[in-house]
């Protein structure tokens, strides 16, 4: 075996600087077998990193505790280096790659020493597919390699499809816990190295490289996720044409055996897992999975807009996933899985808040403390951001379809965010450019999927407020540039799919959910199903044409017609205040907003003003 799978010069020479500036003592090419999966396990066993758990219970998983200062993604953090500010746009942390450049060389210079670097090639998408993207990490840090194994295709196929001289994301990724220091002394490892103090997760769009330095945790360090497969890729989507969307895609087959796709932007943990994988209540309605968190869409030779899933494993909030509200992500559970940040039961197996209506009596919390069920302990047990990482392919739900290269054609897109007040169950866009306007005027409360205020509410424009690499405005400007493409205007959807919004978190007076979701959000689907075939009753209101209470199936479900109605209300003196809220919002996105937006927004005031 030569020293390196492959004859890529710029690879190689790329791989050969980062490592004469990161000093490790010890290069590893990734192959992606099952061999390579096992020994960066046990490299992880042995620092004290994972545990394995109990192999009656959890066959082939671990559990990993991270640092308490590294439990997230961390936006303030995280950084878009477009040449030009403008390029970066108001939404964005920017920073000027001239002056960023020489400060990450310095923390990278000998960031390694005492460590391996391992090479991890991988393919977002299936290899071959004319949507998928190849990438490479550089990263020190086996729990990264492990989960990219399960995240992403890694290995020698994908260096064999890149060939030569194919291109590629270059990602540099390092905890930044050399093992031995700038002054030679040697120092003993930690069980989660990091460097919280120093993180810096960069990228730089126009040459497509990705530098994250500091964190070992989930979007901060799995490069193929959140800084590839949307920040730098929907700056290249924007390029050529396409779009890089922090959505799921579902594939939804209706009793008499119809199927459409559906693709949903929600916020981090706002449920896209969920209802990826959703046990529909209603009898002969089928959900199956293609993706949970992430999708590429690209027109298809038909004209169509079809999207993969970039991804092959799934990394989801554990907290709250039971067999009760998510029994096919409880079952994708079973086995190789990582677990990360959850608690351990006393016989070896994981546990979160809500995986049981009662906790063990004894359990080791996500620090390793010891965690009693009693009055004196009423911390949570695992953090709130515990996440799972469990291959695609061993969800029972998932759609054969799933991996298919050609992609699915999208019918429907639902946008969704975590509102308590006002914003109704669900509403259908007029037109493209109103289905846009939904996207761009989404808010949702805070998530501890990032660190910050939970529950504060912020806009988070198509779920990409974190996510999109460039100036927003002109993320806009694409989604409508998107529509003219597919032949959409104010009378037809062309071959657009229709879009939605949702909102499952609305909450009553005593402060309780109004909708019971999961499995129940079929009965919205249903609704958006048939009226992506022009069926099922709607009514034309200020804000969106919305179904009538009784539109919504609710046989079968214990609510009353009151709050149905409740669910969709459109609350005067409430709308007359986002009104103003989105005002305030466009002014601060600058001259450049897309003007069809503008006018959006001026017939939504006015008809608002009409109420
Ligand atoms: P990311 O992986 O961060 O992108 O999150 P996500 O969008 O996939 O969210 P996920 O499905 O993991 O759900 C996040 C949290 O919302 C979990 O605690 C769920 O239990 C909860 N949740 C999901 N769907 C619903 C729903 O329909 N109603 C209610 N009330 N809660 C839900
Ligand atoms: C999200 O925050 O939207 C996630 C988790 O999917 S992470 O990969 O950490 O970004
Ligand atoms: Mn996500």
């Amino acid at each position: 075996m030569p020293d390196h799978p492959t004859d890529h010069a710029a690879l190689l020479q790329w791989v050969r600087e980062s490592a004469d500036l990161c000093q490790p003592s010890d290069i590893h090419w990734c192959d992606g077998s099952d061999a390579e999966y096992q020994t960066a396990v046990q490299t992880m066993v042995d620092a004290g990193t994972a545990r394995r758990l109990n192999p009656d219970k959890r066959p082939n998983s671990i559990l990993v505790w991270s640092d308490p200062a590294d439990v997230a993604r961390v936006e303030d953090r995280t950084f878009i280096c477009s040449t030009t500010r403008r390029g970066a746009g108001p939404t964005n942390n920017w920073a000027d790659p001239e002056e960023i450049r020489p400060l990450l060389t310095d923390l990278f210079r000998g960031c390694m020493r005492g460590r391996t670097l391992y090479v991890i090639p991988y393919s977002m998408g299936p290899i071959g597919s004319p949507i998928s993207r190849i990438g490479v990490e550089i990263t020190d840090s086996p729990y990264v390699v492990a989960n990219m194994h399960l995240m992403t295709r890694v290995g020698n196929a994908v260096l064999e499809e890149l060939g030569g001289d194919g291109t590629f994301v270059r990602g540099v990724h390092s905890i930044g816990y050399p093992l031995v220091t700038d002054d030679g002394k040697r120092r003993e490892d930690v069980p989660w190295p990091c460097d919280p103090a120093n993180r810096y997760i960069c990228h730089f769009p126009a040459t497509r490289e990705i530098m994250s330095y500091g964190s070992g945790y989930g979007g901060n360090a799995l490069l193929g996720k959140k800084c590839h497969a949307l920040r730098i890729a929907s700056a290249q989507a924007r390029e050529e044409g396409w779009l890089a969307e922090h959505m799921l895609i579902m594939k939804l087959t209706s009793p008499e055996g119809r199927a459409k796709y559906i693709a949903a932007a929600f916020p981090s943990a706002c449920g896209k897992t969920n209802l990826a994988m959703m046990k529909p209540t209603l009898p002969g309605w089928k959900v199956e999975t293609i993706g949970d968190d992430i999708a590429w869409l690209k027109f298809g030779s038909d004209g169509r807009l079809r999207g993969i899933n970039p991804e092959a494993g799934f990394f989801g909030v554990a907290p709250g996933t039971s067999w009760e509200s998510n029994p096919n992500a409880m079952a994708t559970l079973e086995k190789n899985c990582i677990f990360t940040n959850s608690a351990l039961t006393d016989d070896g197996d994981v546990w979160w808040e809500g995986m049981t209506p009662e906790p063990p009596k004894h359990l080791t919390e996500w620090h390793g403390q010891d965690w009693f069920d009693d009055d004196l302990h009423h911390e949570v047990a695992a953090h709130a951001n515990a996440r799972f990482t469990a291959p695609a392919a061993q969800c029972p739900c998932i759609a054969d379809e799933w991996d298919d290269p050609e992609g699915v054609p999208i019918d429907a897109i639902l946008f969704g965010g975590r509102r308590a007040t006002h914003v109704p169950l669900v509403r259908e866009a007029r037109n493209w450019t109103h289905g846009v306007f939904l996207g761009a005027v989404m808010s949702s409360e805070k998530t501890a999927a990032a660190s910050g205020n939970v529950g504060e509410v912020r806009r988070d424009p198509m779920a990409m407020l974190p996510f999109c690499g460039y100036h927003i405005a002109d993320y806009f400007q694409h989604w409508l540039d998107m529509g003219r493409r597919g032949g959409a205007d104010e009378r037809t959807w062309g071959n657009m799919p229709r879009v939605f919004s949702v909102n499952w978190f609305r909450r009553g007076a005593d402060g309780q959910f109004l909708w019971p979701g999961f499995g129940e959000n079929i009965r919205v689907l249903k609704w958006v199903f048939e009226r992506c075939d022009d069926e099922a009753e709607v009514g034309d209101t200020a804000v969106a044409l919305i179904p009538p209470p009784g539109a919504i199936d609710t046989a079968g479900l214990d609510i009353s017609q009151e709050t149905m109605r409740e669910l969709l209300a459109i609350a005067p003196p409430a709308w007359k205040r986002a009104v103003r809220s989105i005002e305030a919002y466009f002014a601060t996105l600058g001259p450049q907003m897309p003007e069809p937006l503008r006018e959006e927004l001026e017939q939504l005031k006015a008809r608002v003003d009409a109420l």
